[in-house]
């Protein structure tokens, strides 16, 4: 009995190291991108890629957070990693990165991000509703929010300080007149991505300066989308269009309010170091083996 136990306990290590072996050094497996939450446009559109461009690669699902955690790990041990990007994003102005170009145009051009109201908020809460209708602002203004986010600040913190040092775009948003004394509450739905923690909380702050209460509530992507159509938010900043979000919008943009852009010039992609040698979605495949 004890010897079979032992010949087992050999077998069980060598069969441990085989997989080791072979789980790291490669043998032929499939390379990997490092993904974030399900749920998310990018994740969809990184599965399109993956088939349009025959990549011999898996898409792994992970969060925001620690996309950007193995981002730093890989660069920290200058090794190669391919994540799934966008801007406005703080990554850009931590580290050197670039997009990989897409020729087939999976990832699409040009974004937008929107603001959504429900329906019924105009008439509801009209001053709310026009604060968030003129809400505009810069990549570079969203982005700054995020780097001090990044770098310890809670959301309120920073999104204080950058009302606080933009108090004239500010000044724009909110309705002559009405700049103080509102009552009321306006929820705000939004997705834990880190462009997104930033806008909703700079448009809760400004909102609470004008005297509403505003409770933000953390969902995922579909929830985010449901939940505006159904009305359980009175609005969100979030809304990534035309391509991101094209197929959570189309199902309910007959029961919401579409108040245009807050942001123009966003992006999504598959992002890698610029030390990586390779530029484009095409040329994965031929270096898979460093994407392990
Ligand atoms: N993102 C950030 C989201 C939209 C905002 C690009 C991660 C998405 O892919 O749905």
């Amino acid at each position: 009995m004890k010897k079979l136990f032992k010949g087992l306990s050999i077998l069980a290590v060598v069969a441990l190291l085989a997989a080791a072996v072979f789980g790291c050094a490669g043998g032929g497996g499939k390379g990997k991108i490092v993904g974030i939450e399900p749920g998310a446009g990018i994740m969809k559109a990184t599965e399109k890629a993956i088939e349009d461009y025959n990549l011999d690669f898996e898409l792994q699902e992970s969060s925001s957070a620690a996309m950007a955690a193995s981002l730093k790990k890989a660069i920290d041990a200058k090794e190669w990693i391919v994540v799934t990007g966008w801007t406005p994003h703080w990554k850009f102005a931590k580290w050197d990165l670039k997009y990989l170009e897409d020729p087939k145009g999976v990832y699409g051009g040009e974004e937008h991000i929107a603001t959504i109201a429900r329906k019924g908020l105009k008439e509801d809460n009209p001053v709310a509703y026009e604060m968030l209708d003129n809400f505009y602002w810069a990549p570079a203004d969203m982005e700054a929010v995020m780097l001090d986010i990044q770098n310890g600040m809670t959301p309120d913190e920073a999104a204080q300080k950058w009302i606080k040092e933009n108090q004239d775009k500010v000044n724009e948003w909110i309705p002559k007149g009405k700049e103080t004394g509102n009552s009321g509450k306006v929820t705000l739905g939004y997705v834990e991505w880190d462009s997104e923690i930033a806008s909703t909380h700079v448009v809760k702050n400004v909102l609470e300066n004008m005297g509403f209460e505003v409770e933000p509530v953390a969902v995922d992507a579909g929830v985010m989308w449901t939940g505006i159509g159904k009305g359980d938010f009175d609005a969100i900043v979030s809304a990534w269009l035309p391509g991101t979000h094209a197929d959570y919008y189309d199902k309910v943009k007959d029961q919401v309010d579409n108040l245009g852009p807050n942001l123009e010039g966003a992006k999504i992609g598959l992002v890698v170091p610029t030390y990586v040698t390779i530029n484009s979605i095409e040329e994965l495949n031929e270096v898979k083996d460093k994407f392990k």
